[in-house]
């Protein structure tokens, strides 16, 4: 028998037992910044100093000595490296504990906070430290085009094409920590339910949990090994 081929959507969930905050629940991002001023490309338009400020403190973040993948990403990362079939992670979030957990057949559909984008000449590139008007762009030189590499509302999430195309061939699909409140994101469930098997896994009912074949609620670094140590038994 051939594996399940599968696809794998992660949220702000998964990262928060690593200390990261969501953006919806009560101590969530949006209870402390209005989405109209820091995530839209007006916004940046409007106000650049404002919305660099907001990215250059999650980037900060980022370098936190103490900010580590949890046991979730690295039970994603142990099944990507294990499985053997078709596996795609799809994951909404711009961090990068995923990648430093060592998923490698990952799409970051929301693009990623240590990158930049230069609106001059489109160039994405590593962008670590604080971003400003002054940051030069490493391709072309100049100056007060670099963004933030991330899609704000409004804005065409990245590699749509693949992840369409994984979606349409997919056995199984699971989503982990995502409130189901941002498209095209939560309708992927949508998408596969006729023909995959569809499972939540979340700390609590998702906007689109009545959609899942099968949920279980309970925080991720729980669910997400014990989910993987199933799957690995069964198949690997
Ligand atoms: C735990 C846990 C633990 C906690 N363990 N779980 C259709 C209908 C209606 C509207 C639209 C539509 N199509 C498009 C729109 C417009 C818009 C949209 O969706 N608006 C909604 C508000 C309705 N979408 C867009 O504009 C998108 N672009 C687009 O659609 O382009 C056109 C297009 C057309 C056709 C096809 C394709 C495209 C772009 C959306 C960009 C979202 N950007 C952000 C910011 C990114 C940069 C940044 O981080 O600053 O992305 S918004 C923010 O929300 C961020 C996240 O990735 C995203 C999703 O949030 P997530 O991850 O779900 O977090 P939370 O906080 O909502 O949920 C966390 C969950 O975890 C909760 O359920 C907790 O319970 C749980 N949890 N602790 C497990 N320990």
């Amino acid at each position: 028998m051939t594996p399940p081929r599968i696809v794998i959507l992660t949220g702000a969930g998964i990262s928060r037992e690593s200390g990261l905050h969501t953006f919806r629940d009560p101590d969530g991002i949006w209870a402390r910044h209005r989405i109209e001023d820091v995530a839209t490309p007006e916004a940046f338009a409007r106000n650049p100093a404002l919305v660099q400020g907001f990215y250059n403190a999650r980037r900060a973040q980022l370098r936190d000595p103490s900010l580590h993948p949890n046991a979730a990403h690295e039970a994603l990362a142990e099944l990507d490296a294990r499985w053997p079939g078709d596996l795609l992670l799809i994951t909404q979030n711009v961090d990068n504990l995923h990648d430093r957990a060592g998923s490698r057949r990952l799409i970051h559909m929301h693009g990623e906070m240590a990158k930049a984008r230069c609106l001059r000449c489109g160039v994405v590139s590593a962008a670590e430290g604080d971003l400003s008007p002054e940051t030069p762009c490493p391709a072309c030189g100049t100056t007060g085009g670099m963004r933030p590499h991330v899609v704000w509302f409004g804005e065409m999430p990245l590699e749509m094409e693949r992840i369409g195309e994984a979606l349409e061939a997919c056995d199984l699909f699971v989503s982990i920590g995502t409130s189901g409140a941002v498209y095209p994101a939560a309708g992927f469930v949508q998408e596969v339910r006729h023909h995959a098997d569809t499972l939540e896994l979340n700390l609590e009912p998702s906007e689109g949990s009545h959609l899942f074949d099968e949920t279980r609620h309970g925080p991720a670094t729980q669910l997400v090994p014990a989910f993987v140590k199933d799957l690995l038994a069964k198949w690997a």
